[in-house]
């Protein structure tokens, strides 16, 4: 795609050597083993999230066509019923926890302080910490099933079946241990999206200036701190059940079965919107760049990110439609989740105007985030039938309801997620990947996915349940099956591409100007890939749109070359919450091996806890003290100085 010719975007001027020479000695890690493994840099953090998330998506995907290929025809032999539930259990909350979530932290990670104009996240070894939580706790839920010891009750892991008296090996003693180690991780993010949003903004980007990919990300991560402590409570209570004997499911002893799913679900469905808002948001950021204009409606679309999440946490019964509660719950809950759609419907509506009233120019990454709106009208349609409680009550449990989740999950998380790679891969890497690879790669995996997931649909109304290993010839699912496997493979032939057209790319892509795109924000003023240091000089930003000020409003009002330098340390401005003008100076921390070692030591507690060595446990906890102490220790050089220099 050829930049505009009428219209320049600015650049922010390359420091000169010397300059150069001294940033890069104050914000790069050294090259050796303790600078690999400390690093606290936003953009090699964001970079390693989004790898090792993309790994599980690749597993969850081999697993996937492992089910595919045993569903493929009736009476199929390849895997045991045994092995059934766990592929089905590992794959929902592989794509669920370890992938979906994560993807998108990477992005945010890498992303953030480069659309924020800032120099790194507000807390760095907290985000290396971070990360290294959820390579280990990844790694953790998945030690059981290289043993034939998955989790095998489904990702939401119903009680009583989750009980030791009908699962009584491992498989979901790793899954609830798993579940709230991995839950340190999404929390302390969230902490930082929050802080970094608040505090680090470039001057001049004031709340009413933020793109509206930050908002996505932001209020997911307002709404993570919320849900994922009544998941981790939820497993915690489900693990002191199956190992000490506590009785908090148990109807006998005064517990309670649908305690599980109220906590389960309360932290569920919200979980649902912090991975899809922030997917939806790269659409809204990336879709306009593509139309050549600003996103339509865009306070609209931020107010309608806050309030789908904030009604989030009212729709939660609608996944216990079945359980038998009382007619008037199912009623208000039912209404809500109607209700929800309102919001939803607003983002559409922005990105159909945005492309209608604009000039789109279709490259891969556009084709992704267009394809993105079809596939969330479908999923959306088929989740506000299930919203009827009558409805649902046919539905539930079927392949209708698989349909559904894929439209929604696929539809609104990977589409936008390779098209986003599409988009700032010039950015990370410098190189441009091949818009020819990505024809072929965008249409395999459209057909392929509705190929794949839309006969789901039919099969579902036909009334195949989910979650069976197999079926008999004579109910006559075969033929929809047959197609559903095939289209699955075509999918994954199309993900396949990306990976190979992200390989060669890397190595062979055409190398890529600062804006390839012609695009409005302040990532793509600086160099591809972006020093260490991000910028030479810390931008002051006028409008929302600083690299297109001039198309818009005819003169150029933020001053990319004229704010803070900050090059005597290793420092960011800090900014007021509102108004983002500077009030501090914050020191930025330095390599450090204390996250990755306290990551480590949690790894080895919940390994204790685990193999019930009680005395591994506690050693590794009280181990935290001196980690802690080196984590925190003032040290000179760092630390918030309230002095306003620029
Ligand atoms: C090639 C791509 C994929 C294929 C062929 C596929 C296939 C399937 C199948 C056949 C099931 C139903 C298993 C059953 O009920 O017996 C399933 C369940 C599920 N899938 Fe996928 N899937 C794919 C990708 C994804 C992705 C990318 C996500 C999320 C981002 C996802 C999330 C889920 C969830 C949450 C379940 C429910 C698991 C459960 O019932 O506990 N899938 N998938
Ligand atoms: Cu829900």
């Amino acid at each position: 795609m050829a930049a505009n010719p009428t219209f320049k975007t600015p650049v922010i001027a390359q420091p000169n050597a010397e300059l150069r020479e001294k940033m890069e000695g104050m914000w790069s890690d050294p090259p050796t083993l303790h600078g690999w493994f400390g690093t606290t840099d936003h953009k090699k953090v964001g970079k390693r999230y989004l790898v090792t998330a993309f790994v599980f998506l690749l597993v969850g995907g081999l697993e996937a066509l492992g089910m595919r290929l045993q569903l493929a025809q009736p009476n199929e032999h390849l895997l045991s019923p045994g092995l059934y539930n766990q592929f089905f259990s590992m794959h929902g909350f592989t794509m669920i926890f370890l992938y979906s979530l994560p993807i998108l932290s990477g992005f945010s990670n890498y992303l953030w302080p480069l659309i924020l104009g800032t120099r790194d996240m507000a807390f760095p070894r907290l985000n290396a910490f971070t990360y290294w939580v959820f390579l280990l706790a990844g790694i953790f839920l998945y030690i059981g099933f290289w043993g034939g010891k998955g989790t095998d009750v489904g990702w939401f892991n119903y009680v009583p079946l989750a009980e030791r008296a009908y699962n009584p090996d491992w498989n979901v003693d790793i899954y609830s241990l798993g579940m709230i180690f991995l839950g340190i991780s999404t929390t302390a993010g969230a902490v930082n999206f929050i802080a970094t949003m608040f505090r680090t903004r470039a001057p001049g980007m004031s709340i009413s200036r933020v793109p509206i990919m930050i908002w996505g990300t932001l209020v997911a991560n307002v709404g993570i701190l919320f849900a994922v402590p009544a998941v981790s409570l939820d497993f915690l209570m489900l693990w002191l059940d199956r190992r000490f004997g506590t009785q908090f499911f148990n109807p006998e002893m005064g517990g309670r079965p649908l305690l599980w799913q109220h906590l389960f679900w309360i932290f569920g469905h919200p979980w649902v919107y912090a991975i899809v808002l922030p997917a939806m948001s790269i659409v809204s950021q990336g879709l306009p760049v593509y139309c050549r204009r600003p996103l339509v409606a865009h306070p609209a679309v931020v107010l309608a990110t806050i309030l789908t999440m904030v009604l989030g946490f009212g729709v939660w019964v609608h996944h216990m439609f079945s359980t038998g509660l009382p007619v008037i719950a199912m009623g208000f809950f039912s209404a809500a989740s109607f209700v929800i759609v309102i919001p939803s419907a607003v983002s559409v509506f922005a990105w159909v105007a945005t492309i209608w009233t604009g000039r789109p120019v279709f490259t891969t990454a556009f084709k992704f985030f267009a394809a993105e709106i079809v596939l969330f009208v479908i999923g959306g349609v088929s989740g506000f039938m299930t919203a009827a409680v009558p409805l649902d009550w046919q539905l539930t449990d079927t392949y209708f309801v698989v349909a559904h989740i894929h439209y929604v999950l696929i539809g609104i998380n990977v589409f936008p997620v390779v098209g986003g790679i599409y988009h700032w891969f010039p950015k990370m890497t410098g190189r441009m990947m091949d818009e020819r690879l990505g024809w072929w790669n965008f249409w395999l995996m459209f057909i392929g996915f509705n190929l794949g997931f839309f006969p789901m649909h039919i099969s579902g109304l036909e009334g195949m349940p989910r979650r069976i290993y197999t079926y008999p010839a004579n109910l006559g699912w075969g033929d929809l099956n047959l197609v559903t496997t095939i289209g699955a493979f075509v999918f994954a032939l199309g993900v396949l591409l990306f990976v190979v057209n992200v390989v060669r790319s890397h190595k062979h892509g055409a190398l890529a100007p600062p804006n390839p795109w012609d695009a409005d924000t302040l990532e793509w003023a600086t160099e591809s890939p972006p020093p260490s240091y991000n910028f030479a000089v810390i931008p002051r930003v006028a409008t929302l749109h600083p690299l297109w000020e001039e198309r818009l409003d005819g003169s150029w009002q933020s001053a990319l070359n004229e704010g803070a330098v900050l090059d005597e340390e290793h420092e960011i401005p800090a900014t007021t919450v509102l108004d983002a003008e500077p009030d501090a100076i914050m020191k930025m921390p330095h390599t450090t091996l204390a996250p990755i070692s306290l990551a480590l030591l949690i790894a080895g507690t919940f390994v204790g806890l685990l193999m019930s060595m009680w005395w591994v446990a506690a050693g590794c906890l009280l181990a935290m003290i001196p980690a802690l102490l080196w984590w925190f220790w003032p040290s000179p050089e760092m630390g918030f100085a309230e002095r306003a220099r620029p």
